[in-house]
């Protein structure tokens, strides 16, 4: 979490003009006549060393605001982050003087990076959206669903929620778990519209048409031409995942009658086993292949043993250092917060930090012992493998290649949690009859590609908002527009008056982009095709692990070390040797179940007018 750059998590730091004489710009700013090459250099220099301080400080009271929720720490984050936005929207205006000069490829990549930020020149307005920002943010952390006549004790937070959604086959109970979750955002929805307001008035104020187009200005490309990658990509997987869907449908019809999921048009939201309906991992049981070969299932068998957070988090180091890597740091383990504490409110969201730029880093994150929590956890690690490889680059490129990259890694990794690895750790007694791989590969795909969508839509909604294309009033309404047109889910219930289902995602409380996701998932096949292959591995990419491979670890940690100083395509090429987003190696890992999908649809189609109404 390093808000000296667009932050992976929390809100998103942006920039401001500031009057205040402690945030005075450097003298080359102030300098008249024509810029020199030299009068540049001195200007990012400056900047830079002076947005890390800022941003680090920022990073602390976040730190401590999103570990201890209470009205100080959101009030003291708060500010911090508003003398982050000043010094940064100064620095991004100042930037200007310079843009037309030739400068060494370093100095006019960091300039770039300067100018990519929010300038609120407004001291009021700054302050207003640094505390709308921390409020919202605390607010989403705290919110509990108390059900009518229940003690206050037994209010559920998200995550009780989260496990009713994911274990109960009861409609009714989903039904109001989905429910009671989605009334809590409501609470903060003028916040989000004056949030949004003051966003793009910093984002003009910088000569980008809105908040959206200053966040797809960050992937080395016009806006425009990220906005048709994106598409591209999509257009790539909607097959594999309309294979998926239908699958889906017919599994839930037999599950819960045709009267609750209907033939056609979408399937109704709280039936998916998530929340948001992002990943449908947790439906495995209901979808299995008859002759399922996935062996034991994991959480079982976490839960039996009463694997602690920490075990689960040694288990994920013991993957990287499998590679080559370093051992966390010491103080990873004195600091971080691995278990959610029992007399206070946190926020739980998985996150990953890197509080001093070199090697204090550490997770926030409330652990289970289930096996989402296990992929989740080597996620994380991701992100700290990432931050500790580029400590020595220049604080403007201790960053991701781009925000798409550091969501990547740690998923890479996780593809390599196969049986086989498993039961080389011990976590499985049994490995499956490798000639049987549906069971896994649909498992992997209820993660994977029914998360392609929902990742696709909410920054399509965000860029509409930002956009000025849809207004509060219709928030819900183009939300859940775009979840039936992408994602083929529909509302369990009708769209209430003032509702704010967006705002019942941490990313859009906390203001995290998400497309930066949707990459991630395509990416990720792509470094584990290289990495396998890398590795000498030319099997099925679902088998493959390159759990142990110091090769392919030395050619992942060449490309992590880069940061951001390069293009995000030298960073592709550096493990896979392609420069474009593709995915074709997705659709290669998912081949035989694509087959194997479209052969049940088939053969349920035939049988699905039996189906009890
Ligand atoms: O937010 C996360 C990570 C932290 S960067 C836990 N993820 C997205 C989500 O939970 O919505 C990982 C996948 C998608
Ligand atoms: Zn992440």
């Amino acid at each position: 979490m390093h808000p000296i750059r667009q932050p992976r998590l929390g809100a998103v730091l942006a920039a401001a003009l500031c009057a205040n004489a402690m945030l005075a710009l450097p003298a080359a700013a102030a300098s008249k006549g024509k810029p020199t090459v030299a009068e540049a250099e001195r200007f990012i220099a400056d900047a830079e060393a002076r947005l890390e301080k800022l941003g680090l400080d920022a990073g602390r009271a976040e730190w401590v605001a999103e570990n201890f929720i209470t009205l100080d720490t959101e009030t003291m984050t708060a500010q911090a982050n508003e003398q982050y936005l000043g010094l940064a929207g100064e620095v991004a205006l100042a930037a200007g003087r310079y843009k037309d000069l030739a400068l060494p490829a370093a100095s006019g990549r960091k300039l770039m990076l300067l100018r990519q930020n929010l300038v609120l020149s407004d001291d009021a307005d700054r302050a207003a959206y640094a505390r709308l920002a921390a409020s919202m943010t605390g607010a989403y952390g705290k919110a509990k669903y108390c059900p009518p006549g229940a003690a206050r004790d037994a209010c559920l937070p998200l995550g009780e929620l989260e496990k009713i959604l994911a274990t109960s086959r009861d409609p009714a109970r989903l039904k109001e778990a989905w429910l009671g979750w989605h009334a809590q955002s409501p609470a903060y929805k003028q916040d989000y519209a004056k949030y949004v307001e003051l966003s793009n008035k910093g984002a003009r104020a910088m000569g980008y048409a809105d908040t959206g187009a200053l966040w797809r200005a960050r992937y080395d490309m016009a806006p425009d031409a990220f906005a048709a990658d994106m598409e591209r990509l999509w257009q790539q997987v909607r097959p594999l995942y309309a294979s998926l869907h239908t699958y889906t449908r017919f599994k839930l019809r037999q599950a819960y009658g045709a009267a609750a999921v209907p033939a056609s048009g979408p399937i109704p939201a709280h039936l998916l086993g998530n929340m948001w309906a992002q990943s449908w991992d947790n439906l495995y049981p209901l979808l299995k292949p008859a002759d399922d070969a996935r062996g034991e299932d994991l959480t079982t068998l976490l839960e039996a043993r009463k694997t602690t957070a920490v075990e689960m988090t040694r288990y994920a180091e013991g993957f990287y250092t499998s590679l080559g890597m370093r051992k966390l740091p010491e103080t990873f383990w004195e600091r971080s917060l691995l278990t959610k504490p029992r007399d206070r409110d946190v926020v739980c969201h998985a996150s990953a930090w890197d509080l001093d730029g070199k090697d204090d880093v550490r997770v926030k994150m409330c652990i289970n012992p289930t096996a989402e929590d296990f992929r989740v956890i080597h996620h994380e690690l991701g992100h700290l493998y990432y931050d500790l490889a580029y400590s020595k680059q220049p604080a403007l490129f201790k960053n991701g290649a781009n925000d798409g990259f550091h969501e990547a890694i740690g998923d890479t990794v996780a593809l390599s949690i196969t049986p086989a690895y498993l039961k080389k750790v011990g976590l499985m007694e049994r490995e499956p009859d490798p000639s049987q791989d549906i069971g896994p590969l649909l498992y992997t795909a209820l993660q994977k590609v029914a998360f392609l969508p929902f990742a696709y839509m909410v920054d399509k909604w965000r860029w509409q908002v930002y956009g000025g294309q849809v207004k509060p009033a219709d928030y819900d309404k183009a939300w859940w527009a775009l979840k039936e047109q992408y994602q083929g889910v529909a509302r369990p219930a009708p769209l209430g008056p003032d509702g704010f289902d967006a705002g019942a995602k941490f990313h859009v409380a906390s203001d995290t982009p998400y497309a930066r996701y949707f990459l991630a998932h395509v990416l990720q096949f792509q470094f584990h095709r290289a990495l396998c292959r890398e590795a000498g591995d030319t099997g099925p990419l679902n088998r493959c692990s390159i759990y142990g491979n110091k090769r392919a670890g030395a050619k992942f940690q060449q490309m992590l070390e880069m940061g951001t100083s390069k293009p995000w395509p030298e960073a592709l090429k550096a493990v896979t040797g392609e420069d474009r987003l593709d995915a074709t190696a997705m659709l290669e890992y998912f081949a035989p179940l694509k087959a194997w999908l479209d052969e049940q649809n088939r053969q349920l189609a035939l049988t699905d007018a039996q189906v009890k109404q």
